[in-house]
């Protein structure tokens, strides 16, 4: 997986096959806000989630109040957003599901 610097053509074309996440301004970021039922779903989620961060090396920007997730992704090491983001982002909503 790419950790090559995205530009903005090719983050729009990303993010249209994305559900529920959206770009910052400078294309530099991703995020989207995950809603559950309550905060066990909300954390199992998260838990899921931190297993495959640790798989891929790949962390999230994140914060929880008990049944909502914010969630920011970005490839520090890049400066920008990567492949990496996107196949994090896809995989997450995968886990909402
Ligand atoms: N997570 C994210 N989101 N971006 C990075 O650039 C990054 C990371 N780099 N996790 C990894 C860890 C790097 O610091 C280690 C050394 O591989």
């Amino acid at each position: 997986m790419s950790r090559e610097k995205l530009d903005s053509t090719a983050v729009a074309e990303m993010l249209a096959t994305l559900d529920g996440w959206s770009a910052a301004k400078d294309s530099g970021s991703i995020s989207r806000q995950f809603q559950f039922r309550n905060f066990s779903e909300a954390f199992a989620f998260m838990t899921r989630a931190a297993m495959l961060a640790e798989k891929l090396d790949h962390h999230p920007e994140w914060s929880n109040v008990y049944k909502t997730v914010d969630v920011t992704l970005s490839t520090h090491d890049a400066g920008g957003l990567t492949e990496l983001d996107f196949k994090m982002a896809a995989l997450m909503n995968k886990f909402a599901r």
